[in-house]
Parts: C-alpha cells; sequence; structure tokens
C-alpha cells in the first residue's frame, strides 16, 4: 500500500510540473469558407461569428460564417447589412453585437450598431455609437459592451472609451484610455479589461492598460515584450494572450501576461503568423481564425487553435500476470507509454506514466507530441515485454483512443496473448531486455529461494509474493520464445 500512494504521488507532481512547464501547442481545425482579413471573432450558443471583414482584393465584404467546434463544421448565417471590416465584435444578453468599424471598401469610420437575433437570424440596427469608429475592440463585462479605442471621425487615433448598455439600447462616455491606438487588442479577466499594443501615427506599441468597470479607472501594467499593431487578444484561464500582429513584417509571437505574478512569458509561436486577426476562447482552447499573411493586403481562411490542455491517450491494455479472465479484472500497476515516430529510427517524441484501473484504463497526458502526426504507442511495463501498436496513430486533434484487448492485431507483430475473452501484453520480462528467457527465471528463482515480497519486478503476477506461480508465467513465455517485436 505504501508502495501505490508513492506511485501516485509521483504522478502528481510529473502532471503538475509539465502543466506549469507547458507553453501550450497548435492544431488545426476545419479552415472558414471564405477567407478574410480585419475580422473579430465572438462566440454566441457555443459557436464562433465571424462577421464582415476584408475578402480577396482587399474588398468589404457582408458575409457571417459561424464554426462549431464541437462539429469542426461551418454554417452561413445572415449577411451584415452592409459590408464592414476593422469592426467591434461582442456578445452581449445572448445576442452578437457588430459595433461601428469601415464601411465598405472605404476606411471611413461609422458608427452604426447592428443585432444579431439568433433565433431569427435578422440584423436588427440599434442606438449608434456616440462617435463613429473603426480598428477600435470591444469587450463585455456584465452584459455590457465595453468599446475602447481605434481611429474617430478627422481620422484620430484614439483612447475614447464608451460603454452600450444592450438592455436600455443607451450609450455613455467613460474615463478616455491613457495611450490612443487604434489595430489594437483586448480581453477581460475577472472585472478588468486588458488592453495590449496597437499602433498610432507614430508606431507600434507594446503598452498594456487595463480598465475597472468598477471604478471608471485605467491602470498601467508591465509592457508586452514585444511591440505590435494588428494583433489580438483572449483570456482563458485568468491569463492574457495576445497574438500576431504586423509592422513590419507580420509577427508569429504569442505573449502570455499572468495578472497573478504580473509578468509576461513567451509561448509557442502561432503556427501561422498573422495580421487582422480575431481571437476567442472556447473549452480549453482559443480560436484565431483568417487573417492576413503579409503585411497589408492578403487573406487566408486558416484556422489555428492554441491550447495549455495535454494530448490525451485513452488507453485499455490488460498485463497477462495482472489479469484475472474469471472477472476481466486486473491489478492495478503503472504502465509507460513511449510516443515514437513512425519512421526510422522511430524516435521517441514524448512519454508518460499512468495507473491502470482494474478495468486497464488509464489516462496518458502528453505536452511535447503534436496533432495530426502519427505516432507508435509504445507499452512499457516492469515485468512485461514491450508492446507496440499495430501502426502509427495521431491526435485529432487532442485524443487518441486505443484498446490493446480486442484483437491480437492491435499490437505489431500480433503480440499479444489471448486470456480467456481478452488480449494482454505479456509478461515475464523482468529484466527488460526485450526477451523472455532463462535470464528472467533465474532472477525470479533467486528472489523466490529467498522469500521475496514487495514491489519487485520480479513479482509477474502483482501480488507482491515471488514465487512458483510467477515462474510458471515466465517458463511458458520463455518456451514460446516470447520476444520484442517492432517495426
Ligand atoms: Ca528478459
Ligand atoms: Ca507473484
Amino acid at each position: 500500500m505504501k508502495t501505490i500512494i508513492f506511485i501516485s504521488f509521483f504522478l502528481l507532481n510529473t502532471y503538475c510540473f509539465s502543466q506549469i512547464d507547458s507553453v501550450g501547442r497548435w492544431f488545426s481545425r476545419a479552415p472558414m469558407p471564405t477567407a478574410r482579413q480585419e475580422i473579430a471573432h465572438a462566440i454566441l450558443n457555443g459557436k464562433i461569428y465571424v462577421p464582415g471583414g476584408l475578402a480577396t482584393g482587399g474588398v468589404g465584404t457582408t458575409t457571417v460564417e459561424a464554426f462549431d467546434p464541437l462539429t469542426n463544421s461551418w454554417s452561413t448565417v445572415a449577411p451584415l447589412p452592409e459590408p464592414l471590416h476593422h469592426l467591434g465584435l461582442a456578445v452581449a444578453n445572448g445576442r452578437l453585437y457588430v459595433l461601428g468599424g469601415y464601411s465598405g471598401n472605404s476606411f471611413v469610420p461609422n458608427h452604426k450598431v447592428w443585432s444579431l437575433y439568433p433565433d431569427s437570424n435578422i440584423w436588427r440596427e440599434k442606438t449608434p455609437m456616440l462617435i463613429s469608429r473603426g480598428a477600435h475592440i470591444a469587450v463585455t463585462f456584465q452584459n455590457k459592451i465595453y468599446v475602447i479605442g481605434g481611429v474617430i471621425m478627422g481620422f484620430t487615433v484614439s483612447g475614447r472609451t464608451d460603454v452600450y448598455d444592450p438592455l436600455l439600447d443607451s450609450w455613455e462616455i467613460l474615463a478616455n484610455m491613457p495611450t490612443p491606438r487604434e489595430h489594437l487588442s483586448g480581453a477581460l479577466i475577472d472585472s478588468l479589461i486588458y488592453v495590449a499594443g496597437g499602433r498610432s501615427g507614430a508606431g507600434n506599441f507594446n503598452k498594456l492598460e487595463a480598465y475597472s468597470p468598477l471604478s471608471n479607472i485605467w491602470y498601467s501594467k508591465p509592457n508586452m515584450p514585444t511591440a505590435r499593431g494588428g494583433l489580438t487578444a483572449a483570456s482563458l484561464n485568468g491569463k492574457l494572450y495576445v497574438f500576431g500582429g504586423e509592422t513590419p513584417g507580420v509577427f508569429s509571437q504569442n505573449e502570455e501576461y499572468n495578472p497573478v505574478t504580473n509578468s509576461w512569458k513567451t509561448m509557442t509561436p502561432m503556427k501561422t503568423p498573422r495580421h487582422g486577426i480575431g481571437a476567442v476562447a472556447a473549452g480549453d482552447s482559443i480560436f484565431i481564425i483568417g487573417g492576413g499573411v503579409v503585411e497589408g493586403y492578403s487573406v487566408t481562411n486558416v484556422n489555428d487553435v492554441f491550447t495549455l490542455a495535454p494530448l490525451v491517450l485513452k488507453l485499455n491494455v490488460f498485463v497477462e500476470g495482472f489479469f484475472d479472465p474469471s472477472s476481466n479484472t486486473m491489478i492495478r500497476d503503472t504502465v509507460k507509454v513511449y510516443l515514437q515516430k513512425t519512421f526510422f529510427p522511430f524516435e521517441i517524441v514524448d512519454s508518460s506514466k499512468a495507473y491502470l484501473s482494474n478495468n486497464g484504463f488509464a489516462n496518458f497526458k502528453f505536452n511535447k507530441a503534436v496533432s495530426d502526426s502519427g505516432y507508435y504507442l509504445v507499452i512499457k511495463h516492469r515485468n512485461s515485454i514491450e508492446t507496440w501498436s499495430s501502426s502509427g496513430y495521431s491526435f485529432t486533434p487532442s485524443l487518441i483512443n486505443y484498446d490493446f484487448t480486442t484483437s491480437a492485431t492491435k499490437a505489431y507483430g500480433n503480440n499479444l496473448i489471448l486470456k480467456g475473452t481478452k488480449y494482454c501484453i505479456y509478461s515475464g520480462d523482468v529484466n527488460q531486455d526485450g526477451f523472455i528467457d532463462g535470464s528472467d527465471l533465474a532472477l525470479t528463482d533467486n528472489d523466490a529461494f529467498t522469500f521475496a515480497s514487495g514491489y519487485l519486478s520480479t513479482d509477474v503476477t502483482g501480488d507482491n509474493i515471488i514465487d512458483a506461480s510467477d515462474l510458471s508465467v515466465i517458463d511458458n513465455n520463455a518456451f514460446n520464445n516470447v520476444i520484442k517485436i517492432t517495426p
């Protein structure tokens, strides 16, 4: 029992360490049907809405498309009443709001507010903003929409902050943001709206400022490591993530601000560096769809996702000596899984330990592997033969389900033994050299002779006693020349 407590503690530590150390990973989902840039994202009823923007050729568009992360599919939504880009977008009170932006193919800010009623799929005009804006941001706090910065009438770069109350359909002027800027980014964490980066005629900003809707006060925060405009931000698990941007070129930077430590950290760069993008958190991930891949005009439809969540292998495997075919259960033990490349020399990419349940199940978590890349699943147990999956498998996008118990063909070289109705990995490789043979028998015989007990590799049956039953399992597999079979 002491051993079991120790193992659990060890696993917990390993898991926590890898979580803290993680700089995240990227994977891709179904691309947006209509490639666009200078767009924003917002999530409503589980769907990510992407309205308007500049389409191919730098043309303003009325297209509205929505992505469903659960089904990895896109649908078309009622078009905007007029083409808009560089617009503000927010969800409040169960409705989607488009606030201002540049109209048509112009760069003239407008002040119109459009609200989508999802049930009727109709855009309705609301009380306009008090001033016209483009290249601003809109962030919701407690069902009110805060509209910050951007280019206002007269082509002035502004720090103007206003709030819209959807229930009253009315506007109010708030305290100006200290640093006037446009093409900026922002997101809410707790009761502060964080605003990062952006630009003015003087160039890019690295400024981070935070607005408190509760006190109508702006606070200065530590500068972002990389000054940039045309970027985007989202919050996830109490932290701010700021992605991409432009000028000069296109930025791949992904920087995390942690309000608790009041510090910045460099995260895994964007898979597709972009500007003119939106970002929105859904579940444990941040979606960044479309944008421009070179400075200025250019459009892409990529749908890249950033997450700190580990990749998970849901594994079902039984260990021959530990398995009881009368109950189809096994004595619990720790198993290690290696993810190895599918081509010579089959490099190890990642590894993870977990404690199998009585039903032979465990979730193995990985932080170094990537989605959409095939890996052999290589199973290691303290006294079983190393066993490889039949072929390479990929996380799609974050999960592999694999069951070694249903067929011999689940293992490379059919290297499994049928016990009752379940296939198990062969037991008896006590010295872990890839062969079950006389040397494993000799080690076990020694321990049996001295009545050794406890968590030993010679305990092939998992009962913490070394005796004839362990020797019997090894002897049988040695007689059958069981060895490791690898590609
Ligand atoms: Ca051996
Ligand atoms: Ca035993």
